[in-house]
């Protein structure tokens, strides 16, 4: 198959949860298409993210496809929150069960897509030199694709190992013995803290924004739980493709401030010994009333009063400055209680920044710390890094990256004007990282399948997003934001943990319901604000 005339229909990149399926999708509807996968494997987030600990933090039974009815009935999920063997697995069963595997090149990383305007082709290169030719181009590259390790000084000094949770090595790490360093406590930090503390002789966190983080009560899952859920899938599905989260249940309407304090705490108390991020739905007022917001946070500091021990660890322990749920909630196993150890301490790294590092360790301003490994769990350049990584350029051999100069414009989080025939899944301006990613994508990949096959049967050659629709569209994903208490922390959904990425609230927050819905208006309106030619 290589060559310089090759000649597919689509040319997918990214062999993850999103390029999976729409290559099965595809395929169903006649048109030839190629998945470029720059890892050894598929899998995408979960084929890199195996640091101790990884987990979903969505319910198994919800994290999973839904397009196969006998794929539901025949996978067995062991475990209430599925931990990343067994996603992976299931990904990989995936891909051999829809025989995938003849159409996905591993190792092969999209480098450029540059679009052919007199034949409507884009010319998609890969990193082995290959230039391919494709009508169409979906980036399936995932959210949380780019890992980010902060440049502090004098690393390359340092004598130990370094580890990012994000491309952790296949064949595992042993921490045995070894004083380690893991830098970041989101939700890869709060993972890894507790296996990395029982496995190391010592273990330093350095935390520079503590995250607010909820129990995960996981455990085995009951056989007899999952017979059920497996009898009533249809309904659950269909209730979570209508629900804001994706999920399957729909959020309580009650407000915070108009039940009792009493109320209010029997609620949280209810949702804590649940487990999981539910208690961040508790009421529908907590995301855009910061005195609503207030009382969960407070009720969160509670919790971390009467697990750590030590009264001044607790303290740096509880978030702030900024309002439950604008960054990831955390979903924990003993993350607070892992400060109660004795080999474990927490450096505060806002009182006492990291000025750099030597050969046996990194200094704060405060002080020298010694270590055999250091454990970056410093997160992603989310949601555009991944899109911006390969030379893209559009209509007149403008690039992607200076058409998102001020940040990411898209229209539904779909498209982008200038960039025909190219279409995102889960992109920017889509409700994505803010749902269960897996309704998210299939939602995007069934769209998607749906334009093709509209623009096929039309015999047409091109769609592209129209820039009145896209400013429409930009206007109102800002719109939503400013509705709610997203901007008043500074999280990766803003772009603000990357130095110079401009500030914009990414992913569309208006639920993933009402998405869909205009979304399926839009393509029942003909498709309104594309131009097909
Ligand atoms: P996150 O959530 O972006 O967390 C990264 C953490 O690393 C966070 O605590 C950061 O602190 C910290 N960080 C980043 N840069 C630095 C520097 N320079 N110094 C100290 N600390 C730093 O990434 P995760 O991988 O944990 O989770 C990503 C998503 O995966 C998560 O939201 C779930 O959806 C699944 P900061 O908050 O920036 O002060």
């Amino acid at each position: 198959m290589m060559g310089a005339n090759r000649e597919v229909d689509v040319a997918i990149v990214g062999a993850g949860f999103s390029g999976l399926y729409m290559l099965h999708k595809l395929r169903q509807q006649g048109l030839s298409a190629v998945v470029f996968e720059r890892g050894n494997g598929v899998g995408g987030t979960w084929f890199w993210n195996r640091y101790p600990g990884a987990r979903c933090d969505v319910e198994s039974q919800d994290y999973s496809y839904s397009f196969s009815p006998e794929l539901e009935q025949e996978w067995e999920w062991t475990e209430r929150y599925p931990a990343q063997p067994e996603i992976l697995g299931y990904l990989n069963h995936v891909a051999d069960r829809f025989d995938l595997r003849r159409s996905i090149e591993l190792d092969t990383e999209v480098t450029a897509a540059t679009f052919d305007e007199e034949a409507n082709r884009w010319s998609v290169t890969t990193g082995l030199g290959e230039t391919l030719r494709a009508k169409y181009v979906v980036m399936a590259t995932g959210c949380l694709s780019n890992g980010r390790v902060p440049d502090f000084d004098g690393m390359d000094s340092f004598a130990g190992e370094v580890y990012h949770t994000g491309s952790w090595p296949q064949e595992g790490v042993d921490f045995t013995g070894k004083r380690v360093g893991v830098i970041g406590t989101g939700s890869s930090g709060i993972q890894a803290i507790p296996e990395i503390a029982a496995q190391s002789e010592h273990l330093t966190v350095f935390q520079r924004t503590p995250s607010f983080s909820v129990p995960a009560r996981n455990a085995p899952l009951d056989p007899q739980f999952l017979q059920e859920v497996k009898a009533d899938y249809p309904r659950r599905r269909e209730v979570a493709r209508r629900s804001p989260t994706g999920l399957p249940f729909l959020g309580n309407q009650a407000l915070a401030m108009d039940v009792t304090e009493e109320e209010r705490r029997d609620t949280y108390e209810s949702l804590w010994g649940a487990g999981g991020f539910r208690i961040g739905g508790a009421f529908a007022d907590l995301i855009v009333n910061q005195e609503a917001n207030d009382t969960l946070a407070a009720f969160i500091h509670s919790k971390i009063d009467e697990v750590v021990e030590d009264p001044s660890i607790a303290e740096k322990l509880k978030p702030r400055d900024y309002p439950v749920s604008t960054k990831r909630i955390c979903v924990d196993s003993n993350y607070y209680a892992t400060f109660n150890r004795k080999n474990v301490r927490l450096v505060d790294v806002r009182e006492s920044p990291i000025v750099g590092f030597d050969e046996r360790g990194l200094k704060t301003q405060a002080a020298e710390y010694e270590f055999d490994a250091v454990v970056f769990a410093t997160g992603f350049d989310a949601m555009t890094g991944a899109l911006l990584g390969p030379e893209i350029n559009g209509v007149n051999g403008v690039a992607l990256r200076d058409h998102w100069d001020a940040g990411p414009r898209t229209y539904l989080g779909l498209s982008t004007v200038g960039f025909p025939n190219l279409f995102i899944v889960a992109g920017p301006g889509s409700p994505s990282v803010l749902t269960n990613m897996v309704s998210a994508i299939e939602q995007h990949v069934e769209w998607i399948s749906d334009h093709l096959a509209h623009v096929e049967e039309l015999g047409l050659s091109r769609s592209e997003a129209t820039l009145e629709a896209e400013d429409g569209w930009v206007e109102q994903v800002n719109g939503i934001a400013d509705m709610t208490l997203f901007s008043n922390a500074n999280s990766w959904y803003l772009g603000a943990n990357v130095p110079g990425k401009p500030r914009v609230f990414m992913p569309y927050a208006g639920g993933f319901g009402a998405y869909r819905e205009t979304c399926d208006a839009v393509a029942a309106d003909g498709y309104r604000g594309f131009v097909l030619s």
